[in-house]
């Protein structure tokens, strides 16, 4: 990052992020200056929720001249904590680790059978698992979203499977400027496959090449967000490690680069971007004067709330993820805020078909202790069984014998987001059985690859004789579909002014990895609202 970049700075607030502090990477982050967003102001935009669709959103509005303030209900994560480190590592989860739980709800909950969660001191921590009736989404919180947990697997579906997931948006134009500038804007870039094919922290990966290919599935390098060049200095013992020190799920404190580092910098940039971290929108409706009036609660890190803002804004984006957006869109319309929002608001949810499983390879099969946390690698049968599988890591820090896998799957299960009066909270109805299509799909490739290897699955990660992590997604997707809770660019029907902007508008499904398609469709949105409504 320049220094003109870091110089200039956001203005950031929330009482837990007054000052200054610099992430300890190369690429710094940003800068927090003055106070979050007043009581009763008048703004011309606000965001809500600074993930990929939030950040995207902000930047081109910022550079097309447009003061936004972006709201989000997370920690900025700018601050080292006592040990020096913002983010706690993957193995050893702290306060800093989960969203105001008081226990860990680790994806992979289990190791040889035992639970491997913990007791934290409750928190506004990083990762939250939020709990519906038969499924766990996982969502990051903070300053740029899910950018901060995920695995930065920065994947652009092919183009022949483009009409599966967004069929009313012209793949021309998504293909020929929209994705390019979506992979420009992050910072995508493959890894070196010469230091890969030589690299201890890769052994994994390489082992599940070996296993796809003997077995005749197609593989293929993944390209991601992290630094390569941080990497191999990682890996050659010259800069502090991140990706090669256990660290991802709960952040990583250095090579990763996160939004923060990427669209948010750059608004930042602009000067015209003010961040309220710890902020949560609970309302929107229309003001009587025009404009929006936008309901804020404040908050501190125990997750209580500190104060309650009102503020009217002429135009307001939706960008709390998929399940933080549908969530208040349904509550909106159904307790008669918003009521002309359409019937298909709350809507065709689906979890990307996610499921994980392990595989137990042969002790002449070692996977490695070392395993970088960043994936490189995928397996694709999606054509010919539904599903895309990434070689994914298990960083324990000893020698497991085990391949681990996240496959995204085809299934047509759709769920729906309701409102439930007598709990006041949002409901979604997704039921557990449904994951048995994304099992199937997902045994298309591991029963083959079992058979061929004689090896057998792990059935000790996700509990004592549980073969599939099925509970949970890490890829919430739908909720407010493009073309129909929306127009075909994001503009909430009955309210004009009402923007969604992120993972809500994808019907369900990417069938690859989703925040590039949900970065790519921000940029043609807010290209098309720039120009239209702006
Ligand atoms: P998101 O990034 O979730 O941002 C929404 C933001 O809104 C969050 O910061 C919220 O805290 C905030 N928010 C929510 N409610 C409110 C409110 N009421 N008021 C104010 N702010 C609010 O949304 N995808 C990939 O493509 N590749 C990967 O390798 C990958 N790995 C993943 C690993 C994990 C562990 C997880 C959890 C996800 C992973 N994903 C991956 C999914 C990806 O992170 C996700 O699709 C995007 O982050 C979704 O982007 P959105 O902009 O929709």
């Amino acid at each position: 990052m320049t220094d003109d970049l870091s110089r200039r700075g956001f203005l950031v607030g929330a009482s837990a992020t007054l000052g200054l502090a610099l992430l300890p990477d190369r690429a710094t982050a940003t800068t927090a200056t003055t106070a979050a967003i007043q009581d009763a102001v008048h703004v011309p935009a606000l965001v809500i929720g600074s993930g990929y669709g939030g950040s995207v959103t902000a930047l081109r509005l910022a550079e097309a001249g447009v003061d936004v303030q972006l709201v989000e209900l997370g920690m900025a994560w700018d601050t080292p904590g006592a040990d020096g480190k913002i983010f706690c590592k993957t193995t050893a989860p702290d306060h800093r680790s989960f969203w105001l739980r008081t226990r860990t709800k680790q994806p992979i909950s289990h190791f040889l059978g035992a639970s491997i969660d913990r007791d934290i001191p409750r928190h506004t921590g990083i990762l939250d698992a939020e709990e519906f009736g038969g499924i766990t989404v996982y969502q990051g919180r903070g300053l740029g979203g899910g950018s901060l947990v995920n695995g930065g697997m920065s994947v652009t579906p092919l183009r022949s499977r483009f009409a599966q997931i967004l069929p009313t948006v012209d793949p021309d134009e998504m293909y020929g400027v929209y994705y390019p500038r979506a992979n420009a804007g992050l910072g995508v870039a493959l890894v070196d496959p010469a230091w890969w094919e030589a690299a201890p922290a890769y052994q994994f990966s390489r082992v599940g090449r070996k296993h796809a290919q003997r077995s005749g599935f197609p593989w293929l390098f993944v390209p991601n967000v992290y630094d390569w060049d941080y990497m191999r200095r990682e890996a050659a013992g010259e800069v502090p490690k991140s990706a090669l020190d256990q660290e991802i799920l709960f952040g990583n404190n250095a090579g990763k680069k996160s939004l923060q580092k990427t669209y948010l910098a750059r608004a930042a940039a602009t000067g015209r971007v003010t961040v309220s971290t710890l902020h949560r929108v609970t309302s929107v409706r229309p003001a009587a004067g025009g404009g929006y009036a936008v309901t804020i609660e404040q908050l501190d890190t125990s997750g209580a709330v500190v104060t309650t803002k009102e503020v009217v804004a002429d135009k307001v984006f939706f960008a709390a993820g998929s399940v933080g957006t549908s969530k208040l869109l349904t509550q909106l319309k159904a307790t008669g805020v918003l009521p002309a929002l359409n019937d298909e608001v709350g809507k065709n949810w689906g979890d990307n078909g996610n499921v994980m499983c392990g595989r137990a390879n042969h002790m002449w099969d070692p996977t490695g202790a070392l395993q970088s946390t960043i994936p490189t690698l995928g397996i694709d049968n999606w054509d010919a069984g539904g599903a895309f599988a990434e070689v994914a890591p298990l960083p324990t820090g000893i020698e497991t014998y085990a391949s681990f896998y996240l496959s995204i799957t085809k299934t047509s299960q759709r769920a729906q987001f309701s409102w439930n009066p007598t709990t006041s909270k949002v409901d979604l109805n997704w039921q557990t059985a449904w994951k048995q299509t994304s099992i199937n799909a997902a045994k298309t490739i591991f029963d083959k690859i079992n058979s061929r290897e004689g090896t057998i699955y792990r059935t000790d990660l996700f509990g004592s004789y549980k073969i599939w992590g099925d509970g949970l997604t890490y890829h919430p997707l739908g909720g407010a579909v493009l073309g129909k809770a929306t127009d075909n660019y994001g503009r909430l029907s009955g309210y004009p002014g009402l923007y969604v902007m992120d993972g809500a508008l994808i019907p369900g499904a990417a069938t690859v990895n989703p925040y590039v398609t949900i970065t790519a469709l921000a940029e043609r949105n807010i290209a098309k609202i720039l120009e239209a409504d702006l």
